[in-house]
């Protein structure tokens, strides 16, 4: 099932609507100018299919998009995910494998939802994703204390919130879905008590920075993969604030106490290994916070996707 190896479709999405601070929405541009998709294309030797746009679907802002059940610009959100998972959905259904470029965590809606229609159509499996993340990002609209839509992708990719609306969020369908057995976090620090409830209800697997403190991020990841089992399509998801803020300051809410750059590598590193990577997201790098940490932050994020398309793996 594995996509056509050196097949890469890329998805830049500029998009900051999942959370109230400006800037997320220039990272793909300045990941792109660090040179990423440049080393893709020559050092890794990707065959890679890049439309040289940065959508900001700014063509999508509703011209009224009051809160809804808490809810911040839920059909801006609603409408730029939508997209983004028939692209992504698009490029994984050639087998090829995808790299969105974000934008906040809340892109994710549209990511995970395009890879686990196109795993099942095109192969018949269900998706697993692993969600790197200081945070859960599971908060339903009524559970959330921020109303951000970046805290809430995983309870609708996993069915926990749903709405009846197409316009928000009810173009999910059925084949869309997650299944939460399928989901493993790792670098968890920063959960708010509805999720930690929703977590434990759910019995999601989860792997906290304390784990990887008792066990080292190598034991770690071979539960991770064990708990998936080999033969499943991978979606990787990974929130650039699972670092710690030594590595990536610039990002929306850092949390301090998190993975080094190399255990962040190594996560990325041991997914490229198992072959089963059908998609990688990157997310909440943003360049206008931190003047000093930007650049480093971009380096960092660079070095994340280079790992996770096989660059160290000899
Ligand atoms: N859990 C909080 C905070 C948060 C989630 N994701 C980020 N921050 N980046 C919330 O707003 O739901
Ligand atoms: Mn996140
Ligand atoms: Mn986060």
């Amino acid at each position: 099932f594995l996509p056509t190896h050196n097949e890469l479709g890329v998805v830049a999405v500029g998009f900051s609507g999942g959370q109230p601070k400006p800037g997320v929405d220039a990272a793909p541009m300045a990941l792109i100018q660090a040179g990423l998709i440049q080393q893709l294309r020559e050092d890794l030797e990707y065959n890679v299919s890049y439309d040289g746009e940065v959508h900001n679907f700014s063509e999508m802002l509703p011209e009224d998009d009051p809160d809804y059940r808490g809810m911040k610009r839920p059909k801006f959100c609603s409408a730029v995910t939508r997209e983004v998972s028939e692209q992504v959905y698009k490029y994984s259904m050639q087998g090829k494998l995808v790299l969105t470029l974000g934008g906040d965590h809340s892109i994710a809606i549209g990511t995970i939802s395009g890879s686990a229609r196109a795993v099942r159509e095109r192969l018949g499996r269900e998706l697993a994703v692993i969600w790197v993340d200081a945070h859960a990002d599971i908060n339903t609209p009524e559970s959330s204390e921020s109303g951000n839509i970046h805290g809430m992708p995983v309870s609708f990719l996993t069915g926990l919130a749903k709405d009846e609306h197409e316009e928000t969020f009810g173009w999910l369908k059925e084949h869309h879905l997650l299944s939460p057995k399928k989901l493993v976090y790792i670098g968890l620090r920063d959960i708010d008590k509805g999720e930690k409830k929703i977590l434990r209800e759910l019995g999601i697997k989860v792997f906290t920075m304390h784990d990887i403190d008792r066990h080292g991020i190598g034991k770690v990841m071979d539960m991770a993969v064990g708990w998936i089992g080999s033969d499943t399509p991978i979606h990787l998801s990974f929130d650039v604030d699972a670092l710690d803020p030594l590595w990536a300051p610039s990002t929306g809410t850092p949390v301090r106490g998190g993975l080094t750059l190399r255990e962040g590598d190594f996560i990325c590193e041991c997914l490229a290994e198992t072959g089963s990577l059908v998609a990688v997201d990157l997310v909440e790098v943003n360049p206008s916070l931190e003047e000093h940490g930007a650049s480093e932050t971009v380096r960092t994020g660079v070095s994340l996707v280079r790992c996770a398309l096989g660059d160290t793996l000899l």
